[in-house]
């Protein structure tokens, strides 16, 4: 669609009742395979249109600029301790006012680094964020960056490249160094990346907006300790496996929350979005367990059973004939399809069976982003509405047949909506 073909489009229909219910529809009738995205409970969605968006509150907890601020003062106290707590994040605190992952990244880098400073981090094309310095990204106005590299340590099966990886931390000499990825199925061993690098006096910053949800259920390698193995900086969204509000939190070390928090403010941003702090809160109250997500589950179950459903997708997606890329030990798996199929006609043709899901760049890649070898597939929100291992088989077989062209879109698209209104929905 052209962008004039769009704007008159919208021009026609904006009726936004009905665009909202036409949306709720298209959630509740497919069947969401994308890694990034999750359902929160009611109770978040809802807190994120409450009064508590009418109120400013530039400054911190105890310290702001404008009158009225005595509940916003509590409430925001009360989400960083929750923050900490989940994440058992001794030694370290927290800024929960920031609006999402990219900003959180970029408070980082304007808080430990000064112009000219080299940023380490792996490229997009081979699994890091547009955030973590791709040429594209605006940071490198400010600041220089190169990239280690990943290693294929047996055929499909890629991780990082700790030869490579010491070397740059020699020969580059960065200040900082960035993991936590988008599209990186395997687990990262936190403790023993942060050591190398501060073994050669290099700061870290993990970025675990993918993964944080299995870190806080203990089913992932942490990259928070009160010791060298910790990371000095830690960011992410709040909306992916953590299933919380589109809301991003930046964790540090405690001798460098002062720098962050005067990044934020005054230095980069306006008042916070205190209705996205609630949400939060209600969102860490879920995991620990103080308030309940509406199926009842306990986060370390859902947590599991994300686990256990990726793993279920993947088995199956191969036995089907698909090749996978680094075999999951998370949320995520990456499908390298078939060389002369096309990733973007593949992502239209599964939703049009009511299967969405995204194209990806895979290591190594020779296609281009627009057009890549991969797709990313991920199990954290249909497991929220309750999908098991059965539902996932059934998935990996609809999306097998589909890409190898053995069903017909009409009968792949009844069996996705049969499935998609069998699971949970909790939404109005
Ligand atoms: N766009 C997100 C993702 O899909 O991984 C990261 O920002």
């Amino acid at each position: 669609m052209t962008k004039s073909i769009l704007f008159n489009t919208v021009k026609i229909m904006l009726n936004l009742t009905e665009l909202t219910a036409q949306e709720n529809l298209r959630q509740k009738n497919t069947l969401n395979l994308i890694a990034s995205e999750n359902y929160p409970s009611p109770q978040v969605l809802e807190l994120m249109g409450t009064v508590w968006m009418n109120k400013y509150a530039e400054g911190q907890p105890g310290k702001r600029y404008y009158a009225g601020s005595g509940n916003v003062d509590l409430l925001e106290i009360k989400t960083m301790e929750l923050a900490l707590e989940v994440f058992n994040a001794s030694g370290y605190g927290c800024n929960v006012q920031i609006l999402s992952g990219s900003p959180a990244n970029a408070t980082v880098f304007h808080s430990a680094l000064e112009p000219g400073d080299l940023v380490l981090s792996l490229s997009l094309d081979e699994g890091g964020h547009l955030s973590h310095m791709h040429s594209t990204s605006v940071f490198n106005k400010y600041f220089d960056f190169a990239h280690y590299k990943l290693v294929e340590v047996e055929p499909n099966s890629f991780e990082i490249d700790l030869e490579d990886l010491q070397n740059k931390l020699i020969q580059s000499k960065p200040k900082l160094v960035i993991f936590g990825f988008s599209s990186y199925p395997k687990q990262i061993d936190f403790p023993v990346l942060i050591k190398l690098c501060h073994d050669h006096g290099v700061l870290v910053l993990a970025d675990v907006a993918h993964i944080n949800g299995l870190i806080a259920a203990g089913l992932h390698p942490t990259p928070f300790a009160d010791n060298d193995t910790g990371a000095d900086f830690v960011t992410m969204t709040t909306h992916k496996t953590l299933r919380g509000p589109r809301s991003g939190i930046i964790f540090a070390k405690d001798r460098h929350m002062k720098s962050v928090n005067r990044t934020i403010f005054p230095g980069s941003f306006g008042g916070p979005h205190m209705q996205q702090i609630a949400a939060l809160a209600q969102a860490l109250q879920e995991i620990i367990g103080n308030q309940e997500y509406p199926d009842g589950r306990s986060f370390e179950q859902y947590s599991k059973d994300i686990l256990a459903n990726c793993k279920m997708l993947e088995n199956e997606l191969r036995a089907g004939g698909l090749e996978i890329i680094s075999p999951t030990q998370t949320h995520m798996c990456l499908v390298k399809l078939p060389a002369d199929i096309d990733s973007l006609e593949i992502q239209q043709k599964l939703e049009k069976c009511g299967i969405i899901t995204n194209r990806n760049m895979l290591p190594k890649d020779t296609k281009t982003p627009w057009r890549p070898s991969g797709l990313r597939l991920g199990s954290a929100a249909l497991t929220s509405r309750g999908a098991d291992t059965n539902d996932f088989k059934t998935i990996a077989h609809l999306i097998t047949d589909i890409v190898l062209s053995k069903i017909s879109e009409k009968e792949a698209g009844a069996a996705v909506s049969k499935l998609a209104q069998s699971l949970k929905w909790y939404y109005r």
